[in-house]
């Protein structure tokens, strides 16, 4: 454990003493995001491509009091499988710790400790953003304000279509949060390789993304994160979503679900009421976004 706390793997640690190229990995898309047992089986599976892109995975997690930046298999299967791993956002984290409990990171939590241990790129699914009716409801994921104040860039497919896609956006525009779209110009949304809102920056390649990355340095707009939007390749049935996204808001609304609880909720019935063609859609997005961020990390060490 070092100063901070932490317990980086040596595989993580040896990458950052050599300025090797590493991406942080969240975790609550393992415990909190994805059944089982495909939850395990992603979240091996997306090391492995990270690797097979030539950088070091760093899957960030809260294991019985410690902050683990890297995790060993048998702790990628404790995150997947145990009950007790609570849902940390950033301003969980020191209570989990010194409590010497368990908890998957959000996008919000990863970021703040994957800054703290040295990485920079950071590939999830979908950022957690404002949700329909937070001029009511004030529900907007403490993942804008994170990234308000992080030097990171997010590899990620948009936002998810179960948010309020313009709102989002303004308030992204707000945080100073940039936002370049991955070979394309619209804001993908999530499920969906278009949300209906167009980006005014397009990118074509990890080098220009790289580059982008060592301009912000020099001009120091890094104190703010840096977002990718990378659409999935093949969208789920537009129709399908509709349906499944209106019955979803609606029986949230019926079961009285707030607070942390409404993404995991919304996220479970897509995978159920779609039989999998969410899951699998998911899987996809989250595998190519790993992929993306490791080639984005390759190109930014050189
Ligand atoms: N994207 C996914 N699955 C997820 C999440 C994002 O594909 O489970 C998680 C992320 O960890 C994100 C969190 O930070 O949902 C947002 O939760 P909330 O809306 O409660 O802030
Ligand atoms: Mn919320």
């Amino acid at each position: 454990m070092n100063s901070l706390g932490f317990v980086t793997s040596p595989e993580v640690a040896a990458a950052l003493s050599a300025g090797k190229p590493v991406v942080a990995l969240e975790s609550t898309i393992i415990s909190h995001g994805l059944p089982r047992p495909s939850n395990l089986e992603v979240a091996r599976e997306v090391e492995k491509i990270v690797r097979s892109h030539g950088a070091t995975p760093a899957t960030i997690a809260i294991l019985d009091g410690k902050v683990c930046i890297g995790l060993t298999d048998d702790q990628l299967v404790a995150i997947a499988n145990r009950d007790d791993i609570a849902k940390a956002s950033s301003r969980d984290l020191a209570i989990i710790t010194a409590s010497h409990k368990s908890a998957a990171t959000t996008v919000a939590a990863t970021a703040h400790l994957a800054v703290l241990a040295g990485i920079h790129i950071f590939a999830t699914g979908g950022l957690g953003g404002v949700h329909r009716g937070a001029n009511e409801s004030f529900d907007e994921s403490a993942d804008l304000t994170a990234l308000a104040n992080l030097d990171i860039t997010v590899v990620c497919a948009g936002v998810k279509s179960i948010l309020d896609v313009a709102a989002t956006l303004e308030r992204l525009e707000t945080l100073a949060i940039g936002v370049v779209g991955y070979k394309t110009d619209k804001f993908p949304g999530f499920y969906l390789t278009d949300s209906g809102f167009t980006l005014e920056h397009q990118v074509d390649s990890a080098q220009d993304i790289a580059e982008i990355i060592h301009a912000r340095k020099s001009l120091k707009t890094n104190k703010h994160a840096l977002i990718v939007a990378n659409p999935v390749q093949k969208e789920m049935n537009r129709a399908r979503h509709d349906v499944i996204l209106k019955s979803g808001l609606a029986g949230a609304a019926r079961d009285g679900i707030i607070g942390k609880a409404v993404t995991p909720y919304l996220l479970e019935h897509f995978h159920t009421a779609s039989e999998g063609e969410s899951l699998h859609v998911n899987i996809e997005i989250i595998k190519s976004n790993s992929a993306l961020a490791a080639d984005i990390a390759v190109a930014a060490s050189q």
